[in-house]
């Protein structure tokens, strides 16, 4: 029984397309993307560092309400992220606002959703994507089901989510990868393995050794990328969404990351579970010094090009976070009729005290 599973976990190898160095170690791995679309890979891994040192900084200063920093994960989440088309469905986590933009969200929007204002759930017309899933895991039974839909009605789209180590300890992950495997229904889950759910290091949340390999007992394909590589998130993930459109089913892909900061702003302080020797060890493995490494030795990124991402990022969130000042304050009596369709007798009542308030 032991060697049977030994043989099990022992074929889930972390997948690596450009090393620490910035070097191709697997060229038979190497996803097909113009010059174009790996400058564009790497000003949205800039762009999105600079949103996180905003975004903590805005917080800090009240600006923002809940905010999950994602310094570290970028090239988990924008390679993923890239594979995806803009017809298929977005389902994120609350760390994953960045896909969420670049899936068409705007900024403004994202900084409301901190807020907790309604309207940064509106997700404008033709952006198919929920709003961050805050409960742990449910985001892929969802996913299960908006994918079966992609899959009955013939469409070539997928339904991609996302959760993190934790998630994937919990029962809604089982049952979502179970569902769509039995249907094979269009979808792709991506769990994006940081080592900690807030202070629970992985070790002790499961007995398995890798998380890709929970895609066995669901009887799909499951695969362990180095989640700091940005060409290899992209590849296996985009290989996925070629095997669901397919008609083929669903896979999961683990990505293997590490989170900088901390888990929330809410308090959290990693200097309690997490030692300075394993933060330094990540940061070597970090995501935009070895994909900058790899551009700029094929004449494709400069300093130039950096600083000029960087700076059109700072622009955009100072008028974004304008924007959402602009913005009307929520009301209870938005929530009421943004809740119903027909108000119930009794919030009717309610209704009218309320305007009654509001006016004053
Ligand atoms: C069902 C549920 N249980 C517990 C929580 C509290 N909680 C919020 S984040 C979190 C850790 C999740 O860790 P992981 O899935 O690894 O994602 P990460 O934050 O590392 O990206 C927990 C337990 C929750 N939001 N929902
Ligand atoms: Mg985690």
């Amino acid at each position: 029984m032991k060697n049977t599973l030994e043989n099990i976990e022992n074929q889930f190898e972390m997948i690596q397309i450009l090393n620490e160095e910035g070097e191709i170690v697997n060229e038979k791995e190497m996803p097909e993307l113009s010059d174009d679309d790996l400058k564009e890979l790497m000003r949205r891994m800039v762009y999105t560092r600079v949103l996180d040192q905003r975004s903590i900084a805005l917080n800090r200063q009240g600006r923002l309400g809940f905010y999950a920093p994602t310094a570290g994960q970028e090239a988990s989440q924008l390679g993923s992220h890239f594979a995806m088309e803009k017809e298929d469905f977005l389902l994120p986590a609350y760390r994953d606002v960045p896909q969420l933009i670049w899936h068409g969200l705007p900024l403004y929007q994202a900084f409301l959703f901190s807020r907790g204002h309604y309207h940064g759930n509106q997700m404008p017309e033709g952006v198919n994507a929920l709003s961050p899933q805050i409960i742990i895991g449910a985001q892929y039974v969802q996913a299960a089901g908006v994918a079966l839909g992609f899959k009955k009605r013939g469409e070539k789209a997928i339904a991609l989510t996302y959760t993190g180590d934790g998630g994937a300890s919990q029962g809604d992950f089982y049952e979502g990868i179970n569902f769509a495997g039995a249907y094979k229904a269009n979808a792709v889950f991506v769990v994006q393995n940081n080592h900690f759910a807030i202070s629970v290091p992985v070790e002790k949340q499961s007995a398995a050794s890798t998380v890709a390999q929970k895609a066995v007992a669901a009887g799909i394909p499951g695969v362990r990328v180095d989640g700091m590589d940005v060409l290899a998130v992209y590849k296996a993930v985009r290989e996925a969404r070629e095997r669901a459109i397919n008609g083929e089913g669903p896979s999961l892909i683990e990505t293997v990351t590490y989170r900088y900061g901390p888990h929330t702003m809410a308090g959290d302080d990693p200097t309690r579970y997490r030692t300075e020797e394993l933060d330094d060890e990540w940061e070597k493995k970090d995501p935009l010094i070895r994909f900058r490494k790899y551009l700029e030795n094929k004449g494709l990124w400069s300093e130039e090009e950096e600083n000029k991402t960087i700076d059109e990022a700072k622009e955009e969130v100072k008028a974004a976070i304008k924007k959402a000042d602009g913005v009307e304050k929520q009301k209870v009596t938005d929530l009421m009729s943004l809740m119903y369709e027909e108000l119930p007798s009794n919030l009717q009542e309610q209704m009218e005290e309320y305007k009654e308030k509001e006016s004053k």
